[in-house]
């Protein structure tokens, strides 16, 4: 007999593909991003793993947080990096990094990057609560006492990020790099990397990435291009020549800017740690609500008469507007007035983004379709990245916008049935470029089958 509400077969095939990948790059401790092209932990990728995970298993997804956070800096930043010892397939590598040469702020543990990426770390610890909310008593037990225990590191995160990431209070955090966005070649940049010239004695180091991808199948058009892969080195240089300090990097990098899109994800965490704060009796919750209100301000400054927002390059204080999926960002952060939101929505269901009558499946391209920038290959110029679709559908879901939220969700879903977790996708044609089987692919994939 059929069930009526039973999902499809194909999603929960679907569903235990996304396991059995996740199950594959789990190294122990940590998920690796990706076997191939990303033999390492990332701060990012770890979170929206630990939310896939938090769907199979509550404990193991802590594991994940907690392995991210032991490698946490004296300072409390998170690195977007965690090297796992012994992989020497991605550059730069721990070497190239030297943060521990360089600086007494980096942990003794494992090496780390000396950079930051966008703090969704809340969001993924409000899901792991939520998932236990239906598990035994001893598991429930289990998860606040854990949380409890990463409390402090999250919190110093945090701070971290309010205090010298936006030095100057104005509700928007500072990025050195564009890895740092994690949206790393996307539009929003070409401006500031246009001022961002490497040292005539500085030799740019291996492009690991282009092998690892050729490895694959994949071409190199799908990367960022070499021109761009040395202003990414350099800034690297810079870094390390400011010896990762923030307050040398405000005044020194060559690349500073107001990230638009990793502020609303911190507006989104604040608000979500403040209520696991609530939740577990954990203290902090006026400091994080008053950052949320704070950095949700920031945001909704940068947008426009339709809500869009943009980012602001700090070494110049130009409002830098692109046709990129960071407009998008008052969705996550909230404040818009009612008008506003409703447009804002309209032009993601629009032509120019996800409604592109060519698109195979109707969730939203890194870049517009209608921009001058847009390549339908090219990394953070165009293809689809499934975390993001997650997000747009989360931040959609916890506003209310049910309507969007189910038909992005559909969609989304219609895209991972492939089976192939892929790291992005074509948007005209559905073919999965890029690494392959991505973990943070196979995560959000997990969590919207749940
Ligand atoms: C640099 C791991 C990471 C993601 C980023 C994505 C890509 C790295 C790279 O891969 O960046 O950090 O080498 O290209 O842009 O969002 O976290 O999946």
């Amino acid at each position: 007999p059929v069930q009526p509400h039973a999902a499809p077969p194909s999603r929960h095939r679907t569903a235990a593909r996304a396991a059995y990948v996740l199950a594959g790059n789990d190294r122990g401790r940590l998920t690796v991003a990706a076997p191939q092209l990303y033999p390492h932990m990332w701060s990012w990728d770890a979170a929206f793993i630990a939310i896939g995970l938090a769907r199979l298993s509550t404990a193991r997804a802590l594991t994940e947080l907690e392995t991210l956070l032991a490698a946490q800096w004296r300072t409390g930043m998170v690195p977007h990096i965690v090297f796992t010892e012994g992989e020497v397939g991605y550059e730069p590598g721990p070497q190239r990094w030297a943060c521990r040469d360089i600086t007494a702020d980096a942990p003794d543990g494992p090496a780390t990057s000396g950079l930051i990426q966008p703090p969704v770390h809340g969001v993924a610890v409000r899901r792991i609560l939520d998932a236990a909310r239906t598990a035994s008593a001893a598991e429930r037990r289990d998860v606040a006492e854990r949380i409890r225990a990463l409390w402090p590191a999250l919190l110093a995160w945090h701070r971290y990020l309010a205090t010298r990431r936006d030095p100057a209070g104005r509700g928007l955090l500072t990025i050195y790099h564009g890895w740092e966005s994690g949206l790393d070649n996307s539009p929003r940049w070409d401006a500031a990397y246009a001022a961002v010239t490497p040292d005539p004695e500085f030799v740019p180091f291996r492009r690991a990435d282009l092998h690892a991808l050729g490895a694959l199948g994949g071409a190199a058009s799908q990367r960022p291009s070499d021109a761009e892969y040395a202003k990414y080195q350099w800034l690297v240089e810079e870094l390390r020549r400011a010896g990762y300090d923030d307050a040398r990097a405000h005044r020194t990098l060559s690349f500073r800017m107001a990230d638009v899109l990793t502020s609303a994800l911190f507006v989104a965490a604040n608000e979500e740690l403040a209520t696991v704060a609530d939740e577990l009796g954990l203290p902090g919750v006026d400091e994080l609500i008053g950052y949320a209100d704070r950095f949700r301000r920031g945001v909704v400054e940068t947008a426009d008469e339709r809500g869009f927002a943009a980012d602001v390059d700090l070494r110049t204080g130009d409002t830098v507007r692109t046709q990129t999926i960071a407009g998008f960002a008052p969705l996550l952060s909230g404040g818009l007035d009612p008008a506003r939101q409703r447009l804002l929505l309209a032009t993601l269901t629009s032509a120019d983004w996800c409604g592109h009558p060519g698109f195979v499946h109707a969730v939203p391209p890194s870049t517009s379709p209608s921009s001058p920038d847009f390549d339908p290959v090219r990394y953070w110029r165009g293809p689809q990245w499934p975390p993001m679709t997650w997000l747009m559908i989360w931040g959609l879901e916890r506003s209310g916008e049910q309507e969007t939220a189910l038909a992005l969700r559909e969609a989304a879903l219609d895209q991972l049935s492939d089976g192939l977790f892929a790291e992005y996708y074509q948007p005209f044609t559905g073919e999965p470029l890029g690494a392959r089987p991505q973990s943070w692919t196979a995560a959000v994939a997990l969590d919207l089958l749940a």
